[in-house]
């Protein structure tokens, strides 16, 4: 036994790291942090691949929770790529000296509560044993890579990377002959970067999507200062929109401006660049007619760029509405289909058959590759919480219990696994957010129900089955109350992982609305959980299936 702890977090990216820092310098707690990567960085540790970048603007792409952290650091570009963001990680992990509890190389691989102890009892993939009181995955949302099982992969002669899990010395691609398969965000930052080394690349596309320019740059000194000097309002902003991006969305609708303005505004957005771009509306994303109009203005703009008229139908040719998938923002994606070296297959018209030795055939003929790279995305937001043996009260099994999609109480917690939490799990707003905005919320709120616990003397928590089925109901009739049901090929709904079960996991009413919620049911003592003994299951007052706080949150706000 490595040691009885209070609390044991998994992972090391944003989650894991403020997690530890809060539950061991703000509450005193043991606490130890494991971690299967070589180091920290979560996401950032190990998508290297050619292009990557945040797609989050820098001034709120970090943690707001320490005024003097927020002093101190600068970002040099408007979207920070892998290096400086792991920098800014191991700065913070170097300010709180959280390395000394910190454990790489670690993979969890069980986790089981022991009802009799009230602890979880935890196993590393080294055989390494842990009991900890309070168990917190902050496992990330899309860190369990989806490596399509496409017949023939093992008979490849050349070489081939997934890029969320990109080789640190990186992969020399000068002069070779690359396929890529995916075209989602990182397929679309991935595509020109590798453009530029290639003798030749071969994009092969299933779903065509929108991207908007990201207009990456420099952040000049001036703009350095004005953050500096504007934390709180940053932080304050980020906080209140649905999306915890640092710009509010317009308070306009689509119809409300004739064309001929309504024209000039995407045109803005379009060269101001970025994310920004969805906020141009408010009812982008809930009314099919004002979707429809900002598609076609991405489609038009695709086909003034791309000069090959195939290419330019089969990359504007998109199923679903604009931002109802991720929304990728790109540096030159389009514009790398009008180089003489890169090539786009249709999937739709011309599928994948198999991988040969030499290549990628596909119905019409065989692509003769050096190397194959998958841009193919993540069994998201559920995958990597599965991968680990999670087994609650009475041995039930996690993998059992979510077999038809996960069921969770506010992203928080699970019925039956008491103690145990989940930082940006299915059902919180998560994906739909600025990332380490979202995390805060959760790692305070986790911390603060800890605090409490230990305070009034409760030795365990765990949500009322009856405000995890009230709460599942609220995320499907939250999303379904938008365009995002809508793409039915979306990782939101699980659709990229065959065999997986369709349930659109994030929680799409909105996290400045989330955040009221959360705060509002901890207000109330906790409402729609179970607090007391453990193995008593005894309840708190607060107790109830209806939920005020949820049902006075109505609502959506994507
Ligand atoms: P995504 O967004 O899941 O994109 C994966 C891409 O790979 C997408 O174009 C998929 O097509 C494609 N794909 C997946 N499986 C296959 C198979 N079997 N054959 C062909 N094409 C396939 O992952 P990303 O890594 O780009 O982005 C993940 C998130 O990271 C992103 O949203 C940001 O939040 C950061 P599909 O659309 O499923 O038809």
């Amino acid at each position: 036994m490595d040691g009885e702890i209070d609390a044991l977090v998994i992972g090391a990216g944003f989650a894991g790291l403020y997690q530890l820092h809060s539950l061991r310098d703000r509450l005193g707690l043991s606490t130890r942090l494991l971690e299967a990567g070589g180091d920290l960085g979560g996401t950032w540790y190990w998508n290297r691949y050619p292009g990557a970048r945040c797609d989050s603007e820098s001034h709120a792409y970090r943690y707001f929770f320490s005024k003097e952290l927020n002093e101190e650091w600068e970002w040099s570009e408007r979207y920070p790529g892998p290096p400086e963001i792991l920098r800014y990680l191991g700065r913070v992990a170097e300010k709180f000296d959280l390395r000394r509890d910190m454990r790489f190389g670690c993979r969890v691989v069980s986790a089981r509560y022991d009802e009799g102890a009230n602890r979880w009892r935890v196993q590393t993939d080294a055989g390494e044993r842990y009991a900890a009181t309070y168990l917190v995955a902050a496992v990330g949302c899309l860190s369990s890579a989806n490596v399509p099982d496409i017949p023939g992969l093992r008979d490849f002669s050349g070489q081939w990377f997934h890029t969320g899990r990109w080789p640190h010395q990186g992969v020399d691609l000068a002069g070779k002959r690359v396929g890529q398969i995916g075209t989602g965000s990182t397929g679309i930052q991935a595509a020109p970067a590798i453009a530029q080394v290639a003798a030749q690349l071969t994009v092969f596309q299933r779903t065509a999507t929108y991207s908007v320019p990201a207009r990456n740059g420099a952040l000049t000194p001036e703009f350095n200062r004005w953050v500096r000097e504007n934390h709180a309002e940053i932080r304050a902003v980020a906080q209140s929109t649905p999306n915890g991006h640092a710009f509010r969305i317009a308070d306009r609708n689509v119809a409300d401006v004739a064309p001929g303005e309504r024209e000039a505004i995407y045109a803005a957005a379009w060269e101001k660049g970025g994310l920004q771009f969805r906020a141009t509306f408010r009812d982008l994303l809930l009314d099919p007619a004002a979707n429809d109009t900002a598609c076609e203005f991405i489609k038009r703009r695709i086909r003034a760029i791309v000069r090959d008229p195939e290419a330019a139908r089969a990359l504007s040719d998109v199923d679903h509405p604009y931002a109802t998938k991720r929304p990728p923002i790109d540096t030159d994606y389009y514009e790398t289909f009008n180089r003489d070296n890169v090539t786009l297959v249709d999937l739709r018209a011309d599928p994948i058959e198999r991988i040969t030795p030499r290549g990628i055939r596909t119905r019409s003929r065989e692509h003769v590759l050096d190397v194959i790279v998958f841009a193919t995305g993540y069994d998201a937001m559920t995958g990597a919480l599965l991968a680990i043996d999670i087994r609650g009260r009475d041995g039930r099994a996690l993998r059992e219990d979510w077999r038809a999609g996960p069921h969770t109480y506010l992203g928080l917690q699970v019925a039956g696994y008491p103690n145990f939490f989940t930082i940006t799990g299915p059902g919180s707003p998560s994906v739909l957010t600025n990332m380490p905005v979202a995390i805060e919320q959760h790692v305070e709120w986790i911390t603060d129900c800890i605090a409490h616990l230990r305070a009034n003397g409760i030795e365990a928590i765990e949500p009322d089955p009856e405000a995890v089925r009230a709460w599942d109901a609220h995320v499907a009739e939250a999303a379904n109350a938008t365009l995002l049901s809508k793409a039915k090929s979306s990782w939101y709904y699980g659709a990229n992982v065959p065999g997986k079960p369709r349930v659109f996991m994030p929680y799409a009413g909105g996290l400045a609305r989330y955040r009221k919620m959360c705060a509002a049911i901890a207000a109330k003592g906790y409402e729609g959980f179970i607090l007391g003994k453990a193995g008593e299951r005894a309840v708190t007052a607060a107790r109830s299936g209806s939920i005020d706080a949820l049902a006075a949150a109505r609502g959506v706000g994507v």
